[in-house]
């Protein structure tokens, strides 16, 4: 992408009405635009972080052998009668009614929507087990929306529903989402800690909200700081083997971490004291198992082997894959912006021009800008006619991993600059060299 042709609308001043750097940044960085109180426009940038959390939340769900299906946004009251939620969901859903007076509302979350398509096409424990999953917006309308993206009104959620025969093999569901969640939190360069928590309006005995520490966090929790040494890295696991997965919840999960609702402090005080830990977090997931509590007011039930008729065991499983771009930025800033792990950032790699209108510098520049884009490298070339500070001070605020910079003086000495915004360490060498080790 061309930087003169694309619209990065950059703010110069620092929005008053943001209070988290994650707001601030989206907002100067033009990733979004606020339609009205928790709702927002994805300007061009930040759609495409929004998209590339997405793909990787769908290839960890398709791995572990979740099927993607997309569900309206508006629902039927009339199925929320049936689970007795409509009632008790309360203030924060947004009712609506149609032309013909029917009641309707915009989903907060879609387990009656799920069980409905469930209960209408499945019959049998053969067709068991089955996890659908979709990506879609949904709408809860929270007292204080705040912080941007990270407690909107509308948000996109990733939600998944497995449905089971037994509650053995729903439990098996519940972990083996469990490590679907910490794969996917680490590939998006985030660590998230699995902590025992509430059930809150979806209900359940067992559940297991997914945290990244941070002093903007919503969420106070405790727990014992030898839980951040553990990484799910990229060690191979069958999806289908209950003992695999469990094996990795047990590990994931026997350290305390908890969040305030569920805090025990006589449990707490057992640990170390040097490892006792409270702090806060931003909560980017949550899993659930709820059994029956859905399928049987509902009427999903199966056939068993035996032949009886019996309500399936069920559970929920959510990702907030909005949430997650503010989530990446509070835990990947500098005081110059944004600084995006490779696996999400909107491009691969920033080429500056430093001085554009100058025959060497510009034919460089687009020797490396074909180069690159033919390697998949997705570049942004800033081929504005702007000094180099403030084409400098752009590409540092959006965050892109690398910065090849280009210009008559040093291609006179036969050389570019390639520089890592992690680190901001700079590196002088030839165009070929900077070429190849980009590409490597
Ligand atoms: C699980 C999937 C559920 O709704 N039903 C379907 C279950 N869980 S949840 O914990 O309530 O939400 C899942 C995740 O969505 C994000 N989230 C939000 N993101 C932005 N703004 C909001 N107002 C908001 N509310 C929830 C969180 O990341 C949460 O973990």
């Amino acid at each position: 992408m061309r930087l003169s042709r694309y619209f990065l609308p950059v703010l110069k001043e620092t929005p008053a009405e943001a209070q988290i750097v994650s707001h601030r940044l989206m907002l100067r960085a033009g990733m979004i635009r606020q339609a009205s109180a928790g709702i927002y426009s994805w300007l061009p940038l930040g759609y495409k972080v929004l998209r590339r959390i997405e793909d990787i939340v769908h290839e960890e769900q398709q791995r572990a052998g979740h099927i993607p299906v997309l569900m309206p946004t508006i629902q039927s009251a009339d199925l929320w009668r049936e689970s007795g939620r409509y009632d008790d969901y309360g203030q924060e859903m947004l009712r609506i009614r149609d032309r013909h007076e029917r009641d309707m509302l915009y989903g907060p979350t879609n387990e009656e929507l799920i069980t409905d398509i469930f209960r209408a096409h499945v019959g049998s424990y053969k067709a068991l087990p089955l996890t659908l999953y979709h990506i879609q917006w949904k709408f809860r309308d929270e007292v204080r929306p705040r912080f941007g993206v990270m407690r909107g009104r509308e948000f996109l959620m990733k939600d998944g529903y497995n449905f089971d025969l037994t509650k053995e093999d729903a439990l098996h569901a519940y972990n083996r989402h469990l490590v679907t969640y910490l794969r996917t939190y680490e590939r998006l360069g985030l660590q998230a800690i699995p902590m025992r928590a509430d059930s809150g309006p979806i209900g359940g005995d067992d559940t297991h909200e997914f945290l990244v520490l941070a002093e903007t966090g919503e969420s106070e929790v405790f727990y014992d700081s030898a839980i951040t040494d553990l990484t799910f890295g990229d060690r191979a696991i069958d999806y289908d083997s209950r003992e695999e997965c469990r094996a990795v919840l047990e590990e994931f999960t026997s350290r305390y971490a908890r969040t305030d609702e569920t805090h025990d402090e006589a449990l707490f005080n057992a640990i170390p004291e040097e490892r006792r830990k409270s702090a806060r977090g931003i909560e980017v997931g949550q899993i659930f198992y709820f059994g029956t509590k859905y399928s049987e007011p509902m009427g999903a039930m199966v056939t068993n082997e035996a032949g009886e008729r019996v309500p399936v065991h069920m559970g929920s499983h959510g990702i907030g894959v909005s949430r997650l771009v503010g989530a990446i930025i509070e835990a990947s800033h500098d005081e110059k912006g944004i600084v995006w792990p490779e696996s999400v950032a909107p491009f691969g790699v920033g080429i500056v021009n430093l001085k554009q209108g100058d025959a060497a510098a510009d034919a460089a520049c687009e020797d490396a800008y074909a180069k690159l884009a033919a390697a998949g490298l997705d570049p942004l070339y800033d081929d504005r006619e702007e000094r180099a500070g403030a084409k400098f001070a752009t590409m540092d605020l959006i965050g892109l991993p690398w910065r090849l910079t280009i210009g008559p003086r040093g291609l006179a000495a036969g050389t570019v600059e390639l520089t890592r915004r992690k680190t901001g360490e700079t590196q002088e060498l030839s165009l070929e060299s900077a070429l190849a080790k980009l590409t490597a």
